[in-house]
């Protein structure tokens, strides 16, 4: 059950949130705002309504109309839709079912040119180029615009204040606007990221050190963002307060937009405990059950090795290969892989690589090992069934009391289908270390590292690699389970990032009891580090990488993860409960006090007090 949450409720006030990623799931932000809800519908009550773009093929599913709601949103809506625009009203169908309005951007797509040309006139800023999504970004900030304006001007009648949160630049664009016609409502603005930072990053691999002498408006020309920087920089400037997600994001913010952000908000989850203790230990078990499954099914048709001295590691994400670590990650995993041959240790660890490229199919040697696994399952069961009806009857009728052979009550047919199944199972070549056909395999950076070091799946390899070019969803062929079932199945996640405003997924691998390490360059490890909450015992491993280089940060990453390797049941059983007790931190009753700062501050500055 959720904890309960103790919030400031504010009768007086209304507070507007708008993301992009309202209905419409594309990254972090969406689990930000979804896992928020509950504790804001219960603080602000129907005080909090949501604003997101009406963009998604399939927004119907997550999204039920209403105008019954007693909003006077409602009225608005109506006034939005009288002059032709598609805009509605209604519940998001997630826990805690907020109000929420959807705007449809093609629906004012006829006024792009106006709403353009404005933004050049006004805030100096030139959308002159063809960017589809950014013509959708302004077009919804221009339908936020006008709803806010009506929203404000029933809230001066009725001497009610309000708020409004923006959520990165992609849900910000009505700030300036709102500031230049100083319409009577106070602003937030939260960044996750700022877009250069990100580019830089990802090409500099100096970046930090680089970042208090670099000038953001030649890095915008250089990497040809100049009207998105400068809309980014707007919002930041324009918003009466402007926040972000960490101190590490906070500093990118000072050099790269020019504002300290006056708060900063870090990330929670909707931490969700079990009534039972030992249920986080049934479901780990659980769910390692299928992802043997899948590894038999991959590499035992080559070689085997002992399944109760495996481990599983992961690391997920958007494919951001340096960013998000993946880098780091090979080198320490070849590096682990050459400690344990060396050390001789007699445990296999397998390392799933779960993340997004372009693929054509599934590799079809991995599909048929998977479908010839299947075919042992359903020979087993079938043998089995045949075995227990007949010991039952032999029970029943047999008068020596002794058992009987087994193996002469299972039919020739089982016998011989079961051997004939397993002969054309086994194979010579080795396991793929990708499980799809990549649209380019020549040139991916995983595939390139693996073959460069020889990390390619041979018998005598310790660390063993499954490259999984997708996410892991139910009605995924080779794992068949949610991606947070396989997760629990997992012993680690590995996160070690190099650029990462927050990065949820370790926390996520906390709240469901699995270790995870990541680095003092993420926003989450960074805040880790700093209230000294996170240790190795509950769980949470972190890598230095803010004062050391790519190598040293490889082998401190190596050696944790050999330590764990080194672990024995007893001390995963118990870090397991220690890990769940740690996410608590993280539940938004405990981090939702800094949004609630960010709130008091802006209205404390109200023009109307
Ligand atoms: C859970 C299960 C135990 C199992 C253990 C395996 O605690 O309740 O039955 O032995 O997981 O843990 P391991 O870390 O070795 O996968
Ligand atoms: C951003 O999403 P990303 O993966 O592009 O926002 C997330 C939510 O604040 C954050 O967790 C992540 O680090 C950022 O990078």
């Amino acid at each position: 059950m959720a904890p309960k949450t103790k919030t400031v409720v504010r009768k007086n006030t209304t507070l507007v949130e708008v993301a992009w990623e309202v209905c419409n799931q594309v990254g972090g932000i969406y689990t930000v705002i979804r896992s928020k809800v509950p504790t804001m519908v219960q603080g602000w009550g129907t005080n909090y309504i949501l604003l997101g773009p009406n963009v998604h093929a399939n927004v119907n599913a997550d999204f039920e109309p209403d105008e019954s709601i007693d909003s006077p949103a409602v009225a608005i809506v109506r006034e939005l839709r009288a002059m032709g625009w598609d805009v509605q009203i209604g519940s998001w169908l997630v826990s805690g079912r907020p109000t929420t309005v959807l705007f449809n951007p093609k629906s004012v797509m006829d006024k792009l040119g106006d709403i353009k040309y404005f933004y050049w006139q006004n805030h100096h800023i030139s959308f002159n180029q063809h960017d589809p999504l950014m013509d959708e970004v302004l077009a919804f900030g221009y339908m936020v615009k006008e709803f806010l304006s009506r929203y404000a001007r029933v809230c001066l009648d009725q001497d009610h204040d309000l708020l409004a949160h923006f959520h990165e630049w992609m849900a910000g664009t009505a700030i300036p606007d709102l500031k230049k016609e100083q319409i009577p409502v106070q602003t937030v603005f939260t960044t996750h990221a700022t877009l250069l930072g990100r580019y830089l990053a990802m090409n500099d691999p100096f970046f930090y050190d680089h970042l208090p002498f670099l000038d953001w408006a030649s890095e915008a020309k250089k990497f040809n963002v100049e009207p998105t920087v400068q809309l980014e920089r707007a919002c930041a400037h324009g918003a009466n307060v402007f926040t972000t997600v960490s101190d590490v994001t906070a500093k990118e913010c000072v050099h790269l937009l020019g504002r300290n952000p006056d708060c900063i908000l870090p990330n929670g989850l909707n931490i969700e405990r079990f009534s039972v203790l030992h249920e986080v230990q049934n479901l780990h078990h659980t769910y390692k059950k299928q992802i043997e499954h899948f590894v038999m099914g991959h590499f035992f048709q080559s070689y085997t090795f002992d399944l109760n001295n495996t481990l599983y590691f992961f690391t997920s994400g958007r494919f951001e290969y340096k960013n998000k670590g993946y880098d780091l990650t090979l080198e320490a995993l070849a590096r682990l892989n050459h400690y344990m041959k060396e050390k001789n240790i007699n445990k296999t660890v397998v390392m799933f690589f779960v993340t997004k490229q372009p693929y054509s199919s599934i590799n079809q040697d991995v599909l048929t090992s998977r479908a010839i696994m299947e075919e042992i399952d359903h020979n087993c069961d079938a043998i089995m069934e045949q075995l227990k009806e007949r010991l039952f009857d032999a029970a029943a009728t047999n008068t020596d009391h002794r058992l009987p052979a087994l193996n002469e009550l299972v039919d020739d047919y089982w016998k011989l289908r079961y051997r004939r199944t397993i002969q054309s199972w086994k194979s010579d070549r080795l396991p793929s270390v990708v499980t799809h056909n990549l649209v380019n395999d020549a040139e991916d950076p995983v595939l390139n590292f693996l073959r460069g070091a020889n990390l390619l799946n041979h018998k005598d390899d310790k660390v063993k690699v499954v490259y999984h070019p997708d996410f892991v969803t139910s009605t995924n062929p080779l794992f068949g389970i949610e991606y947070g079932q396989f997760v629990r199945g997992c012993h680690m996640g590995i996160f070690p990032s190099y650029y990462e405003p927050w990065g949820y997924t370790p926390v996520e691998c906390l709240a469901r009891g699995v270790s995870a390490i990541t680095s003092d360059l993420s926003g989450f490890g960074n805040y880790v580090k700093k209230i000294k909450k996170g240790n190795e015992a509950h769980g949470m491993y972190l890598i230095d990488r803010e004062d050391q280089d790519f190598h040293s940060a490889a082998d401190q990453l190596a050696n944790k993860m050999l330590q764990f390797v080194n672990t024995n049941r007893k001390f995963r059983i118990q870090s397991r409960n220690k890990a769940e007790d740690l996410s608590e931190e993280f539940d938004w009753k405990n981090l939702i006090k800094h949004y609630d700062r960010a709130y008091d501050k802006a209205l404390n500055n109200y023009p109307t007090k």
